[in-house]
């Protein structure tokens, strides 16, 4: 099964121009409690290297583009988000990296729980042992 799950976002665009409504608990399958965007990026500084311990998020590349490196600890997949008609659902245990941000990108994240440092493992290895005895 793929690691990457695109989301399509219920898009309302006209002459007007875009818009794009996102609902919790319908759009996306759980309750948001927190959001944040990341902008300013530089295309050769890339972020993330981390997994979230129970954390689930949808990333929206809302302006610009980037590319995603997912990995659940047995396959590693990639995918460019450049729609902010499009949602990257990542997953509980899934190591995820940025790269190659465009000058303009705008990546904005919805997640399942507030901020939790200690939901985070920064360490490759230690991601990999956590997935090898995760009995969920
Ligand atoms: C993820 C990817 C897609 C907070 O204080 N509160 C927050 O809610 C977050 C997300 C971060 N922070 C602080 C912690 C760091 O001092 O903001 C700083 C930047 O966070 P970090 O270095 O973890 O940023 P990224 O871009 O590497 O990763 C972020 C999220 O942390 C992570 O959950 O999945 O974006």
């Amino acid at each position: 099964m793929s690691l990457v799950k695109l989301i399509d976002l219920s898009s309302f665009s006209d002459d007007r121009g875009g818009f794009v409504v996102i609902e919790s608990g319908q759009t996306i399958s759980f309750e948001v409690k927190r959001l944040y965007y990341i902008f300013n990026t530089s295309g050769n500084k890339p972020r993330g290297f981390h997994a979230h311990i129970d954390l689930k998020q949808i990333a929206i590349c809302v302006n610009g583009s980037c590319r995603f490196i997912l990995d659940d600890g047995l396959q590693r997949e990639e995918v460019i988000l450049n729609s902010p008609t499009k949602g990257l659902m990542i997953e509980r245990l899934t190591w995820r990296e940025m790269h190659d941000f465009s000058e303009d990108c705008v990546l904005l994240v919805l997640a399942s729980s507030h901020y939790d440092e200690t939901d985070y493992i920064r360490n490759y290895d230690e991601f990999l042992r956590v997935v090898k005895n995760d009995a969920r």
